[in-house]
């Protein structure tokens, strides 16, 4: 069995819970009349999660003994392609981050210009949908401090994550909204641990968005691209695993 349908039936069971569809059903999502269903869920979830709870509010933080003496890598341990070959050789001297769509300003970040904004360190944990669970120390410039150097423009509503690895052949990608965007605690994370990020974590730089699942965190992020609208990207839906079925809203 595949990945993809490992985590499509997983999906499938987390939306709509221990209900007749369940049984047998990695297919049912590709249905159009209970992919509809399936995501008005979604839509009723992420209402009624919003009424609840305040998206502003913090993660809970750790202390240093709570942090996990193992932190496992998932997904992608290495992109593996000539370019991040040739990045990891030259210690990443030759990576930037870009910063382009929606903005007054698109950047070209080098490591050490990233390094040298102000950081957040945070110890958080990390909760991924296949069911564990890690507490981590990250250190990096708040997300929302590259958007204000970029000079977001106001017609922005979304910020993608465009990654260097594949899965499936396809483009890692991930995307949040400004919320999420602003958080506090939404960082690009160059440190992990107190140690430079690691390849298997996403070296040089990964998107730490602590109020969603660790499917949103993306690693080896490239570019970041302000944009108005999710259509377009991938096959639209906000994420390489959400145009597999997963939620676009993980939050936690
Ligand atoms: N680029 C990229 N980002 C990714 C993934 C991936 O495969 N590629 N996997 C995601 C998933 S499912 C999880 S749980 C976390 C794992 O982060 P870790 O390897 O640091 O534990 O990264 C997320 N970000
Ligand atoms: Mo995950």
């Amino acid at each position: 069995m595949s990945p993809l349908i490992t985590r499509r039936r997983l999906v499938v069971g987390g939306v709509i819970g221990a209900g007749a569809l369940l049984t047998g059903c990695d297919r049912a999502i590709e249905v159009p009349a209970v992919r509809k269903m399936l995501f008005a869920g979604e839509d009723l979830h992420r209402g009624l999660q919003r009424a609840l709870t305040d998206r502003r509010a913090l993660a809970r933080e750790f202390s240093v003994a709570e942090m996990s003496p193992v932190f496992r890598s998932n997904g992608t341990r290495d992109p593996g392609t000539p370019a991040y070959a040739a990045l990891v050789a030259g210690k990443f001297v030759d990576y930037r981050l870009t910063v382009t769509g929606l903005v007054n300003r698109p950047l070209a970040l080098s490591l050490a210009q990233l390094r040298s904004m102000p950081t957040r360190t945070q110890i958080t944990r990390h909760d991924c949908v296949e069911g564990w669970s890690a507490i981590g120390k990250w250190r990096g410039p708040m997300l929302g401090n590259v958007l204000k150097l970029a000079d977001l423009r106001r017609d922005a509503r979304y910020i993608v994550f465009h990654c260097a690895d594949t899965v499936g052949g396809n483009p890692y990608y991930e995307s949040i909204d400004l919320i999420d965007a602003f958080h506090p605690q939404t960082i690009l994370a160059w440190g992990m641990n107190d140690a430079l990020l690691s390849v298997p974590h996403g070296a040089p730089v990964r998107l730490r968005v602590e109020r969603q699942l660790g499917y949103k965190h993306a690693k080896y992020v490239t570019g970041i691209e302000a944009v108005a609208s999710l259509a377009g990207i991938g096959q639209g839906r906000g994420g390489l695993w959400e145009d597999y079925g997963y939620e676009w809203y993980a939050g936690i």
